[in-house]
């Protein structure tokens, strides 16, 4: 990979690296009128620069072999991400670090749907309270940057334009970039088109509602002011039509993501300060679910959703390892419900009556370096949290449960990161973590009314005296490097107090047509959870490498309950033989049965699995350009599985041809 990423580098940029004093002075002087060093490197993170460089993955399969990191999956699209077992409202995910609210009260729009592999630099993933940088939580953060224009010495357009196509669904997907520097302003443009049809599962079984279609844009523009300060604006659109939600009774009709954002770097030359970085954004995310595809619907109905967020932060770098960082945003959600029995008037509800909800957060991190190779990393954040319903047909709705939710609920959240490293002699590393974490229950916990969650086929109500979750977290990082492998391994052990756990309450009917009753939420006393991820990468030979990660997860709640959606134990690896610019990669997945589930949530038992991909690629110069092709076999052995967290028991794609080709120029 190192060597294609240099030869893409000296085509793309044709600068010099870096430049290195040469040993005879008197040799020959050669006068460079610029000089540019390119910065194209990947967050030290061995899973994900392996995966990312196959050419093949997508950004959910990416994310999905990355330390700890799992899916839920809805549907063939729209993968939403989860940390160990933290789901959404435990963790925060952002897109450079701008929040960004899904506007489905079903889940079915993570934010990391509007990344296309196109626009992905790099993906950030902290675990437990450490991940707190933008925001309070108790499971951790997924961060995607873009990529951003960057500055070339020469001024020619450098881009890419690729085209994949997979058979199991007659997928297609249709990518570009393009990139210019013009004197003082960058600019990068990029953008895909997908379009899939019903996928078949193992076995030749067609997953009905299950084609997706959907485009995305990227665009941003740099502005140098002087050597010292930038000016950025950024723009991406995402736009989805009738995707489909096999394991859900309903799909998107359309949905639509617009995310603007200016941010302003600064470098100082200042002996105190090191650097700044300002960023004011805004999103609006319109999300349409209809069931006009579902001739089993027992009644039709529409359930759109809205959610407008809008933000600042600033970064501040100070000399001695000291960042401070300030953050605002405020979000406006709503989703609504209206049915249409045949013969009678149509019915309104809110099913997330509407609500603000702002957030200033302040934090603070200060790195000591310690001599023999010490580091103690101490890391703060206090969150002052406002939420109110707005006056509508919402606030109404819960008058029937004597419940008032236009007062305005504070919450105060403090979270802490003590870390203390140290390098051993002989390439040994160690890590300590105790972490404080705190989360307040979400807009769907709070306000949400009659929610149908299709896991247990219950309705579910809010409940807006919900106290925070508070999370006592401690981790064990322990890495070694040998001659040809590299080994790492996480320990954690978090224990959870007032967990937010759901019950059933008793003497209220469903309102949605076959659901079992209704639930609401309540904290319990704690609920545990503790586990392990072990990752190797072997170079076996300079052409061979091997890499393999394993989690494991085990939760439960203070009465020894197992929690729900908790993954089985997983070992993923892969085996990449590389020979000048031919790459050939098998890879092996293996999920553990998961018998320990949480029935009243509706947890089903899973079987375990094997699965074997195989990935070729190969890329050709052709003058300065290179041209990549790919061809993958994902499933080969066409198995009918499931992963233990995809919700309705659909099960995955069979056996899958994939074939790709891109130009880069
Ligand atoms: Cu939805």
């Amino acid at each position: 990979m190192k060597i294609i990423t240099v030869i893409l580098l000296s085509f793309l940029t044709q600068c010099f690296w870096a430049q290195t004093n040469p040993k005879d002075t008197a040799k020959k002087i050669t006068q460079l009128s610029e000089v540019c060093i390119s910065d194209d490197t990947h967050p030290d993170n061995a899973s994900f620069n392996f995966y990312k460089g196959s050419k093949l993955a997508n950004t959910e399969d990416i994310l999905s072999r990355m330390e700890g990191v799992s899916l839920i999956k809805r549907g063939a699209y729209g993968l939403e991400p989860i940390l160990r077992n933290y789901g959404s409202g435990q963790t925060n995910i952002t897109i450079d670090g701008m929040r960004i609210y899904g506007a489905c009260t079903d889940k079915m729009d993570p934010v990391s749907i509007y990344v296309e592999p196109v626009n992905l630099q790099s993906i950030q993933v902290a675990h437990g309270a450490a991940g707190a940088l933008n925001g309070s939580t108790i499971g951790g953060q997924i961060n995607f940057n873009l990529k951003e224009p960057s500055y070339n010495c020469n001024k020619k357009i450098h881009g890419q334009v690729g085209q994949s196509y997979s058979t199991i669904n007659k997928g297609s997907n249709t990518n570009f970039a393009l990139q210019q520097t013009l004197h003082k302003f960058s600019y990068r443009v990029s953008g895909a088109l997908r379009d899939a049809g019903n996928y078949k599962s193992g076995d030749n079984i067609q997953i009905k509602n299950s084609g997706f279609h959907k485009s995305n844009l990227s665009a941003a523009l740099s502005y140098k002011i002087d050597s010292l300060q930038t000016l950025k604006i950024n723009y991406l659109g995402d736009w989805g039509k009738f995707i489909g939600y096999p394991a859900l009774p309903m799909d998107v009709g359309s949905a639509s993501a617009q995310i603007y954002s200016m941010s302003h770097h600064t470098i100082f030359k200042n002996k105190k300060l090191e650097s700044n970085e300002l960023k004011v954004y805004y999103n609006h995310i319109v999300h349409q679910m209809d069931d006009t595809q579902r001739p089993e619907a027992p009644m039709h109905m529409d359930m759109p959703g809205w959610s407008t967020t809008f933000g600042f932060y600033d970064n501040l770098s100070i000399k001695k390892g000291i960042k401070l960082r300030v953050d605002y945003h405020h979000v406006n959600t709503r989703a609504d419900m209206i049915m249409y029995p045949s013969g009678e008037p149509l019915m309104y509800l809110q099913t997330l009556p509407e609500n603000n909800l702002s957030n200033i957060g302040f934090s603070l991190q200060k790195l000591f370096t310690l001599k023999h190779k010490q580091q103690i990393n101490l890391n703060g954040r206090i969150d002052l949290f406002n939420q109110s319903a707005i006056s509508s047909a919402g606030i109404n709705q819960w008058k029937v449960f004597n419940t008032d939710i236009s007062t305005s609920k504070q919450d105060f959240l403090k979270n802490l990161n003590l870390n203390y490293s140290k390098l051993f002699t002989g390439h040994l590393f160690l890590q300590l973590t105790f972490g404080y974490g705190e989360r307040i229950a979400t807009s769907n916990e709070r306000y949400g009314y009659y929610l149908y969650n299709r896991q247990d086929q219950f309705d579910y109500i809010g409940n807006i005296s919900l106290k925070p979750e508070r999370s006592y977290q401690t981790e064990l990082r322990i890495k070694k490097e040998f001659k040809k492998v590299e080994v790492s391994m996480n320990l954690f052990y978090h224990l959870t107090k007032d967990y937010i756990y759901s019950y059933k309450l008793d003497g209220y009917g469903q309102m949605t047509i076959g659901a079992f009753g209704l639930k609401t939420y309540k904290n319990i006393d704690y609920a545990l959870s503790t586990g392990a991820e072990f990752t190797t990468k072997f170079n076996v030979t300079e052409r061979l490498t091997h890499i393999s990660s394993i989690k494991y997860v085990y939760a439960e709640t203070h009465n020894g309950k197992p929690l729900p959606l908790v993954p089985p134990f997983k070992l993923q690896q892969a085996l990449r033989f590389k020979i000048q610019l031919t790459q050939i990669q098998l890879e092996h997945d293996y999920a553990y049965a998961q018998n320990r589930i949480n029935i009243d949530y509706g947890d089903r038992q899973t079987p375990s699995f094997h699965l074997f991909n195989l990935r070729i690629a190969q890329n050709i110069r052709i003058k300065s350009s290179i041209l990549q092709l790919g061809i993958a076999c994902e499933n080969i052995f066409d198995q009918n599985y499931r992963e233990h967290l995809d919700i309705g028991n659909i099960p995955r794609f069979g056996r899958n041809f994939l074939m790709n080709a891109s130009l880069l120029f």
